[in-house]
């Protein structure tokens, strides 16, 4: 860490860039991809506009990579976020506070398959999540039983299926099988709360007939989609003190690695001529909202024991990769709810 951050309930430098992922205003779009690995990202980000060296990038300290962009002339980011709920966390609440007006965040993840007739390389769109806990009460090293090793949660309905959000179900094609309206459960763990035998005493030999027996039309198992769709629905906007965050000029470079350096994507702002005050919550503005889906590649279908081939995951995440391009970009949402294009790295 090189920055000073100011105000320990929500870190920031003085230049308004947020702590693990690095961003300010105008470095994210409202519409988002959030994907696991970098690569899946840069895959993804072969179908955006630009010229790939022209594309805005920033890699935080933390390793969450963002990707700026447009789609067929549509502002898009792809966000590396790595694994797990609390990567998600992270994600969701830093985003939000770098972008105005809605936000519309679709996760493309890799997934096990609890459907035997799915085949590796099939696609998932789940319309609701579970969640999935190990319950650290419960006494993993003497009790008898399995029963209350895990907690799981009741259903958290996807925004996209209940709100008007994009539809990211796209048509089949003979060479991809498609599932959607399913269930997914997001597990706190790869190992233990996916019902996967390790060394450890885990008490989870029979966790995957639980919730088979417990959650209907269960489909799907893994890491982050249910604190997606959670945050997404319980998200309200918040009216801040002064109703303005004024954004003071700063010197860049700071401790993310962004590129490129002179092309028309450049960081914001880099002269004090260019800082701005931003009205976050306008009060003539429709009140923002966040619009969450998934879709989710079936890498292993954990009934019959199968494992995709890499080049068979490759093919498949960018082949939904641009499909939800496609949906994201087509759905159309009114310019009010939009970041202002102005001063943003997408402006044109
Ligand atoms: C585990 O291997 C990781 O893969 C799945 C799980 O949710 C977890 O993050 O998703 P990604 O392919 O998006 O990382």
């Amino acid at each position: 860490m090189k920055d000073t951050f100011l105000d320990a309930n929500f870190p920031k430098t003085a230049d308004g860039r947020v702590y693990h992922l690095g961003l300010r205003m105008g470095e994210v779009a409202n519409r988002i991809i959030a994907v696991g690995p970098p690569s899946r990202a840069e895959d993804i980000a072969t179908f955006l506009d630009e010229r790939s060296e022209d594309l805005f990038r920033l890699t935080s300290e933390r390793a969450f990579l963002t990707i700026t962009g447009h789609y067929k002339g549509v502002p898009v980011s792809i966000v590396s976020i790595g694994m797990g709920n609390p990567n998600m966390d992270f994600v969701v609440r830093e985003v939000r506070e770098c972008v105005q007006g809605d936000m519309l965040m679709v996760r493309i993840g890799s997934c096990g398959c609890l459907d035997e007739s799915l085949p590796v390389g099939s696609l998932v769109v789940p319309s609701a999540s579970v969640a999935v806990n190990r319950n650290y009460d419960f006494d993993f090293q003497s009790s008898p039983s399995n029963d209350n090793a895990y907690l799981i949660s009741k259903p958290v309905i996807a925004l996209s299926t209940s709100n008007n959000a994009p539809s990211v179900c796209p048509e089949p094609e003979p060479a991809v099988e498609i599932k959607c309206n399913t269930v997914n459960a997001s597990a706190d763990s790869f190992y233990s709360s996916q019902g996967r035998l390790t060394s450890f005493l885990d008490h989870n030999e029979d966790l995957i007939e639980r919730l088979q027996a417990r959650v209907p039309n269960l489909s799907t198992l893994e890491m982050e989609t249910f604190h997606l769709f959670h945050l997404a629905s319980v998200w309200r906007p918040r009216p801040l003190e002064g109703n303005h965050l004024t954004i003071p000029p700063t010197n860049l470079p700071v401790d993310p690695t962004i590129s490129p350096r002179s092309s028309k994507f450049t960081a914001l702002p880099s002269s004090p001529a260019q800082a701005k005050s931003i009205n976050l919550h306008s009060e003539s503005a429709p009140a923002a909202r966040i619009r969450a889906a998934a879709v989710h590649m079936v890498f292993a279908n954990r009934i019959t024991g199968d494992f995709v081939t890499p080049e068979r995951a490759e093919s498949l995440q960018k082949w939904a990769g641009e499909k939800v391009l496609q949906a994201l970009a087509g759905f159309a949402v009114d310019a009010s709810r939009l970041h202002p294009e102005e001063g943003s790295v997408w402006e044109s």
